[in-house]
């Protein structure tokens, strides 16, 4: 294709000046919610009692936004254009509730604010005010699907929303500080994943405002041959629209603008009707202009306009300085309300048609609230995959190697409607999840040499070395109405803790929102687990993602840590149904014994916790309940605990031993806390009221402190977890290395139990023996000892 250069003269003069009310309407509604509490038109002179106490908000992003914003408008209709805005710097909020509120798109699900006199004074007043509305691209605001409070995902949501999308394009505001942040750096990368036969466009726009808070930024600090070049380095073509004239600028942005809509779609007519193979060069656009363009040039003797002082609010307190509320009388009366608005409140019909109409408008887009257009996944029967489990102990194959099978024939089913994705840093195989090759590939549009494996220019499985991405994706994909699951290491989703958490709030927020349907859940895979990291050693071995999911709100989060294939299946089964979730998933990977027939399993799943009577020696008539409970959470220590159950009733039979397995972590919460936690009376009917417990948890062992310091019993509960003891080590030494090995257990157990005497004493020196031993052993053979190895649950 021939380089990109603007379109000639876009804009007629009654166009341009058109846009230009627009933007000053957007402005004025900005200046407007940040500081006024009454007298929204202005119709009397400003005075103290008329300026809100607390000054809150980002001024210096939000002219530049509502620029951006209403030359969209002005495309979107000369296109008929299915687009959706995200606001990277979405501290800019005013832009975003000024842009919504002059198409309307505002006062339809808040009728409250209503497009008059009255609606304005209440839209000023709630911004950042007690009861009212935060002052990012919070959930809150229609046609939001990216708050941008915590800087670096714009792009990532921006391409995970036009996956499987074709039509839909996302205009991706950019701030240039955000682009310092690592996740937005790889994020340019994107356009490598995206198909322009199956999905949709981005169009960034890299907002080039110079400041970050009180810094310059990197890419307005260097030549701008040298951004052409980083840019064009990955992959984009730029078209920069720079000054601080108003009409010249809107001209070059209708231009800019206009190049790169027809740009976009000549690269997808040539992909979709010519059957062009290449990997294009996407158009995007660098906006310069001034930070807290139209603002107060300057301040108490400062510049404010063009600086970093015009990041946050460039006035600081009209109420006290009267020289500060004339400036911010002149500011706002700059934007000439009177030619905007009409005496009683109401956007001037010429300036209200240049908006968009229905659902074209960016605040009604029903792709910003994806739950709309969700529809549910085919499922297959996931009984179908059930590993044939004979009885207790049947080796397994890795529990992951059967879900694969599953996760494959979701794909397949659901190929057709294009809306289930799977997403991990290039883990899928190693994961066990190669059953999914047989019916997809891995999307990827950069060159393809012969020895590559599963590559195609449109596939399901989305895989780039970057947790960060595949998170920004899915979650865009997610928050856009479609289904998909991330598949990661345990160690390394720790990487997205953060976007986690942003994900987490934004669900909560939306859940108490009407007008947002619910989204599909956000389904973690953590396979390659702390317990089985056999060649990689300490640095791979992090069990910690939980502990920080369970900081958020019991409403969003639920965390499942299967024993086997078969329980595997049915959770996975269970999260894929789920809606408006984080589902995190914790399974292994290697052979292992398999426990439970898929009907027991799906038992099992659906109460999440249970004693399992098979594995235990109760009396089931007695009254007296059992001596110990052994309780087990997670493959591995399923396994070691079945096997000091063994051990035990081996040694000493006299024992009642009762087994309890969790599968479902938050049912150990009180109910109070979480909807999943057990009645306290439902805990002490497993757990008893006053036995010891000897607990053997996947992950850090203060969890299940933590998670059950309420309980009756919980002054008996002794915990066995990973306590940060790990190395490149045989798989039983990871769990001595940790006291959680069966033998640990064993002796763990007779050592609440007094009433063992003698005997257990001398089961205690036996197994000490049997640590030595296993020591030794390791360090001669570089395996575990053959008893381990080939150990089975036969009682
Ligand atoms: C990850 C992250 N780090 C730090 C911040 C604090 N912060 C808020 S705004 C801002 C500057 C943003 O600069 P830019 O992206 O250029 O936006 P603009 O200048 O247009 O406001 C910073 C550092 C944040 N919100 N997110």
């Amino acid at each position: 294709m021939t380089p990109l250069q603007p379109a000639a003269a876009v804009l007629t003069p009654a166009l341009r000046a058109g846009i230009d009310a627009y933007w000053r309407a957007a402005n004025y509604l900005s200046v407007g919610q940040i500081y006024l509490f009454d007298n929204p038109l202005l119709k009397r002179p400003l005075a103290v009692d008329d300026v809100k106490h607390m000054l809150l908000g980002h001024w210096g992003t939000t002219p530049g936004q509502n620029f951006i914003y209403a030359h969209l408008n002005r495309a979107i209709k000369k296109y008929d254009l299915d687009m959706i805005y995200v606001s990277g710097p979405g501290h800019g909020g005013p832009a975003v509730v000024a842009n919504t509120y002059l198409e309307g798109s505002y006062s339809e699900i808040y009728p409250d604010i209503s497009r008059d006199e009255v609606g304005l004074r209440r839209l000023f007043k709630q911004f950042s005010f007690p009861g009212g509305i935060p002052s990012h691209a919070s959930p809150e605001t229609p046609g939001s699907i990216h708050e941008g409070g915590e800087l670096g995902y714009s792009l990532s949501h921006s391409f995970g929303a036009v996956f499987d999308n074709p039509a839909l394009v996302v205009a991706c505001v950019i701030g240039d500080g955000e682009a310092e942040t690592g996740p937005l750096a790889t994020a340019w990368h994107s356009n490598k994943f995206l198909d322009p036969v199956h999905d949709g466009a981005v169009l960034p726009i890299l907002h080039l405002n110079g400041f970050k808070i009180s810094n310059p930024t990197i890419l307005a600090r260097i030549p701008r041959s040298e951004l052409t070049q980083l840019l064009q380095g990955y992959g984009w073509e730029p078209l920069f629209v720079e000054g601080h004239e108003p009409d010249p600028m809107h001209d070059a942005m209708a231009s800019a603008l206009d190049a790169c809509i027809e740009r976009i779609h000549a690269i997808q007519q040539a992909a979709r009707r010519d059957g062009v193979g290449e990997r294009p060069r996407w158009p995007m656009i660098v906006l310069a202009s001034p930070k807290g363009w139209t603002g107060p040039k300057e301040v108490d003797g400062l510049k404010v306009e063009g600086t970093f002082r015009s990041h946050q609010v460039p006035l600081s307190d009209p109420r006290v300085n009267p020289e500060h509320l004339r400036m911010l009388e002149d500011w706002l009366q700059s934007y000439r309300p009177h030619e905007l608005f009409h005496a009683d409140g109401r956007l001037r019909e010429e300036i209200a048609a240049l908006a968009p109409a229905g659902a074209r408008r960016m605040g009604a887009n029903p792709h910003a609230n994806g739950g709309l257009l969700l529809r549910d996944l085919h499922l297959p029967d996931f009984r179908a995959y059930a590993a044939d489990v004979g009885k207790p102990g049947t080796p397994g194959i890795g529990d992951t190697h059967v879900l694969g099978k599953f996760i494959r024939d979701v794909i397949a089913l659901n190929e057709p409607t294009r809306n289930f994705r799977l997403f991990g840093p290039d883990e899928t195989l190693s994961n066990g999840l190669e059953a999914v090759f047989e019916k997809t590939e891995r999307q990827w549009e950069g060159a393809v040499v012969a020895d590559d494996q599963f590559l195609a220019r449109t596939g399901r499985v989305m895989e780039v070395l970057s947790e960060h991405q595949c998170e920004g994706w899915l979650e865009g994909y997610l928050l856009t109405g479609r289904h998909g699951l991330f598949n990661c290491y345990e160690a390394f989703i720790h990487i997205v803790d953060s976007m986690f958490n942003q994900h987490a709030k934004w669900l909560k927020v939306t859940s108490k929102l009407p007008w947002r349907a619910k989204i599909a859940s956000l389904n973690y895979l953590l396979a390659s687990h702390v317990w089985r990291q056999d060649h990689n050693g300490f640095t791979h071995q992090d069990p910690g993602f939980i502990d920080h999911v369970m900081n958020k709100k019991p409403e969003v989060v639920r965390v499942y840590l299967p024993p086997d294939a078969n329980c595997l299946l049915s959770v996975m089964d269970h999260c894929l149904r789920s809606r408006h979730y984080v589902n995190v998933v914790i399974a292994g990977k290697h052979p292992s014994p398999q426990w439970l027939t898929m009907d027991q399993a799906a038992a099992h799943c659906a109460t999440g916790i249970g004693i399992w009577d098979w594995a235990g020696n109760e009396d089931a008539r007695s009254d007296t309940g059992p001596d110990v409970v052994m309780a087990c959470c997670g493959d591995v220590p399923t396994l070691e605990t079945m096997a000091a159950v063994k051990l035990l009733r081996e040694h000493l039979p006299q024992l009642k031993v009762r087994v309890v397995n969790v599968v479902d972590l938050c049912r150990l919460m009180p109910h109070s806390e979480h909807p999943h936690g057990l009645e306290d009376r439902a805990f002490d009917e497993l757990f008893t009221r006053d036995k010891p417990v000897i607990f053997a948890f996947h992950a850090y062992p203060w969890l299940i402190h933590r998670l059950t310091y309420r309980r009756t019993n919980h002054d008996n509960i002794h915990v066995r977890g990973y306590k940060e003891e790990g190395t490149i080590t045989t798989a039983f030494d990871m769990t001595v290395l940790n006291d959680l090995d069966r033998f640990h257990l064993t002796m763990d157990a007779i050592d609440r139990l007094p009433q063992t005497g003698e005997r257990g004493l001398s089961v205690k020196r036996t197994l000490q023996a049997k640590l030595v031993e296993h020591k030794q052993y390791i360090d001669i053979n570089g395996q575990d000892l053959p008893e381990i190895r080939n150990w089975n649950w036969s009682t």
